[in-house]
């Protein structure tokens, strides 16, 4: 009887395991190199689950050299005795869905739900897995094969003295895309989680190149935000601010931190966690956090008179400049998430919890620090000065439209004749020659073009007020259509791609990156949806002056030799020095054909990343960029071709 029920009981366990393998995407996303490291994440999640309980403060991963994982925890080890299934418990975490809420009386306090569940999904995509427990004074092992397939009982490998849990698993290859592992992209999240834990170690080593860091910061998310704001000229020390809130309806109390510091920028940057899981798209305590900023700034502003009683300063306005980190911890039974992702906190209370904890503590801050709120009360006024300056900018673009009709925004722009936002381009063309090419050999259908003169302003040099003043800018942004900064809407944005056209020539490599600082700084959304592209036209025409003649176009030099190489018949080589040189027709063929041509889509794949390179090579610091040049270009000097 009773090993009927056992086998029966495994067949369940084993079709669990398959619907994880048939369907990947419903338990980790996706099985490209973002699904690869959600395995990670979900075995160092159960570690972090029990850091938090109070048990174990170091974890390590290591990578192994063949690619498996090895995630190492100091708790109280994997229980192993006998569970109401007739097997250990062990086995059952490992290939059991969801037995982690099962366990332990609702399971950690503030898993929620969302962790301490994956060992099993993580077992059914590894070619194999290997637990070892270390309690009780033994070390307890076992091992799975093939997708969460039990190779021999639970065997006690000998006596110990400590406790913790070791996991390694190797991701099966015939489920993901990729099975190698991204040294940065583990670092960056175990760094994360050991910002978002005061006092946890938490350790990444590569046993494929033998390099190995370790991550432990005792202040916490005061310190993510220094780090986040490292090389830039911060007004003030990170101010931190904790305290928790009672949800008098559920008892239970919402724990809230906030950590903030503001540079001198324009920039705005939250970075927010529930649970120590990030929450992309914000939510109830984001919100929260905004009430109570906007509200202690208003009232100081107020009180000491530095605006008038009937005026108020914008939450955009004063945010100008922050970067902020929140974290609140939230119990299971007052977890809601929204969105599609689940990247959007819901928990209505989470907006209390966070402007009750943060109004108080923060307005006292402001008292104790005048001289600096001050500073960041003015900054905010000029903010809102500037904001108004560029909306009159706008609108003198805007009147200038009317009066002069089709000859819009100083005679620039070539609208497109059909208002489809789903289908038009915005072609931003260097120079009037070129921009005249691409305005004659267009589809005006649905391609607009706006001509670009000379340097487009650097926006990571030039203070926002100044930036929102030119020109160039302000047209683009009228054009665009969707405000920048944090207004910016994309539900607004008159164009599904924005294409940067320029000569394949080192001036248009940095008219290039002006204008991708530009859209970073103040159209971020726009990168991140993949509406920003490069165009790519090409280096050489090649005549062939066969029978009939025939033109081809090559895009690289490579190109230009295999084309030559081919050809038995006499040919001209052309090398196109800028867009200019080619008339009309060329530059649709080329360039502008969506049949034809080759777009390069701009991607903003690690934020962090990206801010701090934008920050070393287009801000103040000409050391630190000739440094980080040094180290991440390979310079080789191209052939001098004579053609
Ligand atoms: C290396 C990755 N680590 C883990 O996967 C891991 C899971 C885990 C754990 C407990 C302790 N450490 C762990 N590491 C644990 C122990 C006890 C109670 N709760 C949790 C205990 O000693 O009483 N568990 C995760 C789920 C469960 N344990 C269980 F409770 F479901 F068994």
């Amino acid at each position: 009887m009773r090993s009927n029920a056992y086998n029966d009981d495994s067949i369940t366990v084993l079709e669990g395991l398959e619907h994880v393998r048939k369907r990947p995407g419903m338990y980790i996303g996706s099985t490209d190199e973002r699904g690869l490291h959600h395995l990670v994440w979900e075995i160092v999640d159960n570690s972090i689950d029990e850091a938090l309980a109070g048990f174990g403060r170091e974890i390590i991963v290591t990578i192994n050299n063949d690619n498996s994982i090895t995630v190492e925890d100091s708790g109280r080890g994997v229980p192993c005795g006998l569970h109401k299934t007739g097997k250990n418990t062990m086995e059952v975490i490992y290939t059991q869905l969801n037995a982690g809420g099962k366990f332990g009386g609702g399971g950690y306090k503030t898993s929620g739900g969302l962790h301490g569940v994956g060992g099993s999904v993580v077992n059914a995509l590894s070619s194999y897995m290997i637990v070892t427990s270390y309690r009780e004074g033994k070390i307890h092992q076992m091992r799975f094969d093939d997708g969460g397939k039990k190779v021999s009982k639970l065997e006690i490998l000998g006596d110990t003295k400590r406790t913790g849990t070791t996991v390694t698993f190797k991701p099966d290859p015939n489920i993901f895309t990729t099975t190698i592992y991204n040294y940065e992209t583990i670092k960056t999240r175990i760094r994360e989680s050991a910002f978002l834990i005061k006092n946890l170690k938490m350790t990444l080593k590569d046993n494929r190149t033998k390099k190995i860091e370790s991550f432990v910061y005792a202040n916490g998310i005061s310190e993510y935000v220094a780090f986040m704001d490292e090389n830039k000229n911060p007004l003030h020390n990170v101010a931190y601010f904790e305290g928790d809130y009672l949800v008098a309806e559920a008892n239970e109390k919402i724990e809230v931190e906030v950590a903030l510091q503001f540079i001198n920028a324009f920039q705005e940057k939250i970075v927010s966690f529930v649970n120590n899981v990030k929450t992309v798209d914000g939510g109830s305590h984001e919100t929260g956090f905004k009430t109570a900023l906007t509200r202690a700034f208003n009232d100081y502003a107020h009180k000491f008179n530095l605006i008038k009683a009937n005026q108020t300063l914008e939450g955009t306005d004063i945010r100008a400049g922050m970067t902020a980190v929140v974290s609140v911890r939230i119990g299971e039974k007052l977890l809601e998430f929204e969105g599609q992702t689940k990247g959007k906190l819901g928990t209505p209370s989470a907006k209390t919890a966070v402007d009750y904890v943060l109004y108080e503590k923060l307005s006292f801050y402001l008292i104790e620090n005048k001289q600096l709120t001050e500073t960041i009360v003015k900054k905010a006024i000029k903010e809102a000065e500037a904001r108004e300056a560029a909306r009159k900018e706008r609108e003198k673009i805007r009147l200038d439209k009317k009066d002069k009709g089709e000859k819009n925004i100083s005679a620039k722009l070539a609208p497109t004749s059909e208002k489809n936002k789903e289908i038009n381009e915005l072609f931003l063309v260097e120079g009037d020659s070129a921009g005249g090419s691409a305005k004659k050999g267009r589809d005006r259908k649905f391609q607009a073009i706006l001509p670009l003169r000379g340097k487009v302003l650097n926006t990571e040099k030039a203070t926002s007020e100044s930036a929102l003043k030119n020109e160039e800018i302000a047209t683009m942004i009228y054009t665009i259509g969707a405000d920048y900064g944090p207004q910016f809407d994309l539900k607004k944005c008159n164009y599904k791609k924005v294409i940067i056209m320029t000569d394949a020539d080192d001036d248009g490599a940095h008219i290039q990156v002006l204008l991708l600082t530009f859209f970073f700084r103040y159209m971020r959304p726009l990168i991140e949806d993949g509406r920003v592209y490069l165009a790519l036209p090409p280096l050489f025409k090649i005549t062939k002056r066969g029978a009939k003649e025939e033109i081809l176009y090559a895009y690289t030099n490579d190109e230009k030799d295999d084309i030559l190489e081919e050809c038995k018949c006499p040919t001209i080589v052309q090398r196109y020095k800028g867009l200019g040189e080619m008339n009309a027709e060329q530059l649709w063929d080329t360039t502008m054909n969506p049949e034809t041509r080759t777009l390069i889509q701009v991607k903003l794949e690690d934020f962090e990343e990206a801010e701090s390179e934008v920050e070393i090579l287009m801000g103040n610091d000409s050391l630190r960029r000739r440094d980080w040049l040094e180290n991440h270009v390979e310079f080789t000097l191209e052939e001098e071709e004579e053609i």
